[in-house]
């Protein structure tokens, strides 16, 4: 290490010389203001006196924590506290820091190093962060190779609300395709028409419409246990009959619960609608012929386990016995994507008309119910927003669940201006 003293008579002139002979990498290790000259104090000088190198670059790693902490330095003795200073950043320690004074070795020295040891971190932790977010660049680029770069915020969006990697590829690039160089850079715009590009990807809802020939409409839901199917049909009978004046049925073949039959008759009772209960296909069949003058029959079915073969067989008989019109399959939004996809693939032996999914009040991520929908391609007809009858349910808009999902932070508060009535026709 190459160790040099400076004397001058301001620190100013100090600090110049040094920077004249050892450059910007020098580093000051320690200053001193003495008086010299003179006789018995008579005449004597103020003399500033810097101790400098150019050779200190290497940091210790406890040296790096004290540097973390300044305080611990501070209450190292002088000899350790100058040792600490040499690993400065050279350009800060070169500045000169207030007024030269009688001895300046102490305030001078731990002013350069608050100053340096600021800088020096500020410089790390920026040269940190480009570190990150080359790398981030970098894996992103080779994960997502397609994605344009303008657009990959919003495919990240997408991909943040579970929307799977495939829909969202083929979403951006779809919204690429019909956005110019300066309408790309419009975060707005963008949003708008990834939108747009989900909902008019994927089957338009379709709730249910009631026979205009005086036939009953007859729809059964089914589904794994506990999504909701018996508060759906609870809702979808109020609805139908004390807003729509419709002439509505109930009919369960949920047996296999004493609480099961208990919970749908107690709602049959508040809203004043028949309920029939069946043990058999046979019975199914009889009870429907027993209500001739419904506009809608709703049959509510035991939940089936997706993994019970012989169970699903049953609910096919039974099924089969009924002919419904339509059959809506009741999937709850709080289940994560692949439990959903193997819900689908195994009640697909059903013939499934419709899709209604539950509880989006509490659902794990909207973006995932897209690939569903897409795997299944089928319609929604209704989605259903929490557990009271009969106000949380209304018709499945695709295009307020893609709304939901590129303006996450809103959340739920998403609705359509004006939701249409349960029983109306074609909705976006
Ligand atoms: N948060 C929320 N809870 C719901 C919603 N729909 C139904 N539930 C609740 O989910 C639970 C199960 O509802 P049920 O209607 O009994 O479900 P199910 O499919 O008929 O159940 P099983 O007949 O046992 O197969 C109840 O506590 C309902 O209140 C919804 O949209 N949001
Ligand atoms: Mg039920």
């Amino acid at each position: 290490m190459n160790l040099k003293t400076y004397q001058a008579q301001t620190m100013a002139q100090a600090l110049a010389a040094v920077r004249r002979e050892l450059g910007k990498d020098a580093v000051i290790l320690h200053t001193r203001t003495f008086r010299k000259g003179g006789f018995l104090g008579l005449g004597s000088k103020n003399v500033v006196e810097i101790t400098a190198t150019s050779g200190v670059n290497v940091l210790h790693p406890t040296e790096k924590r004290e540097l973390l902490n300044p305080s611990s330095v501070r209450r190292n003795s002088h000899t350790q506290m100058e040792r600490k200073i040499s690993p400065m950043p050279p350009r800060s320690a070169l500045e000169p820091s207030g007024p030269a004074g009688r001895d300046h070795s102490e305030s001078i020295s731990s002013t350069n190093r608050s100053v340096s040891s600021k800088d020096y971190l500020q410089q790390e932790l920026k040269l940190v962060k480009q570190m990150v977010q080359e790398l981030l660049q970098q894996n992103r680029k080779q994960q997502h190779p397609s994605v344009p770069e303008e657009l990959f915020s919003a495919y990240m969006g997408l991909i943040n609300q579970e929307v799977t990697r495939e829909l969202a590829n083929e979403v951006i690039e779809k919204v690429r395709s019909q956005l110019g160089p300066s309408q790309i850079m419009d975060d707005i715009k963008v949003r708008e028409l990834v939108a747009e590009t989900l909902t008019k990807m994927l089957p338009a809802a379709e709730p249910i419409t009631l026979e205009t020939t005086g036939k009953s409409k007859i729809i059964a839901l089914v589904g794994p246990t506990g999504v909701g199917k018996t508060t759906t049909i609870a809702k979808l009978a109020a609805n139908f009959k004390l807003r729509e004046n419709k002439a509505v049925g109930l009919i369960t073949i949920d047996t296999y619960r004493i609480a099961a039959v208990d919970q749908l008759r107690t709602y049959a009772n508040i809203i004043n609608v028949p309920l029939r209960v069946v043990l058999s296909p046979e019975e199914l069949r009889q009870a429907i012929d027993s209500m001739p003058n419904m506009d809608l029959i709703l049959i509510d079915t035991a939940g089936r386990s997706q993994n019970d073969d012989l169970k699903l067989h049953e609910l096919k008989s039974f099924l089969h016995a009924a002919a419904p019109d339509e059959i809506h399959l009741v999937l709850s939004t709080t289940a994560n994507q692949s439990v959903l996809l193997s819900t689908i693939k195994r009640f697909s032996s059903l013939n499934i008309d419709h899709i209604i999914f539950t509880k989006l009040d509490e659902a794990v991520g909207v973006g995932m119910l897209f690939g569903v929908m897409k795997k299944l391609n089928r319609a929604v007809s209704y989605i259903t927003t929490g557990q009271n009858v009969p106000e949380d349910i209304e018709p499945g808009s695709v295009g307020r669940l893609a709304r939901m999902i590129v303006h996450p932070q809103k959340g739920s508060e998403i609705s359509d201006d004006n939701i249409p009535s349960i029983a109306a026709g074609e909705i976006l």
